[in-house]
C-alpha cells in the first residue's frame, strides 16, 4: 500500500492531519473519515498507551487517512514497535541535534539505510506482501523541531539524510524562546518561520500543529505543507460548548 501523504506532497498539495489524544478506536475511525489525509495517534501527550494505539491504528486502516504516530520520545525500540503496528510515519518530539536526528531516522529504516529490526507484524497486514521491500520508501521519519537548540542547529539537522518532513511544535518552542505560551510569541514565530524557510529551500516539507482551522489556514498561506487543525479533544469539547450555548433552556 502506497503512502498517499508522499504523493500529495510530491504533487505540491497540502496534507490535512487529524490528531488523536483520546484513546478510542471508535473516535479514531470517525476522525479518519473526516476528510483528513492523515491521522496521528499521539502517544506523547495523548491519554493512551501502546495497546490502545494498536486498536486506533486498526481503526484508521478502515478509513482513507494515512496512519501516523507521535512517539513519547526518541526511543528506538518503541518507534520500531509502532512501525510494526502499521504506522506509516513517525513524528518524534524534542529532536535537538544531528546525532539525535540520525538515531531517529535509523530507527525508521531497515538495513542498510538504518537499524530497524525485522518483525513487520501488522505492517504486513496493512501494507501488503511487499511491505518490507518498500518500507524504507513508504514510512516517513518526521523529527519535531521545538527546542532552542534545534532552531540553532537547524542546518545540521536538515543535512541528515532521510528526513521526510519536519514538524514544528509551536508551543514548546514558545516556552523555550519566549518564556511561555501565553505571552507574545515574537521570538518563536520568527524562529519557526526561519525553520520553514530553511526546510523549504532544501525541498523538505514542513508541518505544524495548529489550534484550529483559522490558524491552519494562516499556516498554509505561510508555506506549511502539512497542518494539524487542532486535536480530537479540542474539537469535541468546542462543539459541545457551542451546542450548550445555543440551547434555549432554563
Ligand atoms: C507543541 O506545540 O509543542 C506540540 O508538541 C504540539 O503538539
Ligand atoms: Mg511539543
Amino acid at each position: 500500500r502506497a503512502n498517499t501523504i508522499r504523493k500529495r506532497l510530491a504533487d505540491g498539495k497540502t496534507v490535512i492531519n487529524g490528531w488523536l489524544s483520546i484513546g478510542s478506536g471508535y473516535s479514531a475511525e470517525g476522525i479518519g473519515h473526516s476528510g483528513a489525509h492523515a491521522v496521528t495517534v499521539d502517544l506523547q501527550h495523548g491519554m493512551l498507551d501502546f495497546s490502545m494505539a494498536l486498536h486506533m491504528l486498526q481503526a484508521i486502516s478502515a478509513t482513507p487517512a494515512m496512519p501516523l504516530v507521535r512517539v513519547p520520545s526518541l526511543d528506538p525500540p518503541k518507534i520500531m514497535q509502532l512501525l510494526d503496528a502499521g504506522a506509516y510515519g513517525v513524528i518524534c518530539p524534542m529532536i535537538s541535534s544531528p546525532e539525535e536526528t540520525r538515531e531517529f531516522v535509523a530507527a525508521c529504516r531497515y538495513p542498510p539505510q538504518g537499524n530497524r529490526s525485522f518483525g513487520p507484524s501488522r505492517g504486513l497486514l496493512y501494507g501488503g506482501g511487499d511491505y518490507v521491500a518498500k518500507a524504507n520508501e513508504t514510512v516517513m521519519a518526521i523529527p519535531m523541531i521545538e527546542t532552542a537548540e534545534a532552531v540553532e542547529r537547524i542546518d545540521e539537522i536538515l543535512d541528515v539524510p532521510g528526513i521526510d518532513m519536519v514538524y514544528i511544535g509551536p508551543n514548546d518552542l514558545a516556552f523555550e524562546l519566549d518564556g511561555g505560551v501565553s505571552v507574545p510569541r515574537t521570538k518563536s514565530e520568527a524562529a519557526l518561520d526561519a525553520v520553514l524557510k530553511a526546510a523549504t529551500k532544501r525541498g523538505i516539507p514542513c508541518g505544524i500543529f495548529c489550534s484550529g482551522a483559522e490558524e491552519a489556514n494562516k499556516r498554509i498561506a505561510q508555506g506549511f505543507c502539512l497542518v494539524t487543525p487542532g486535536n480530537d479533544f479540542a474539537h469535541l469539547t468546542r462543539s459541545m460548548k457551542e451546542a450548550v450555548a445555543q440551547l434555549v433552556a432554563e
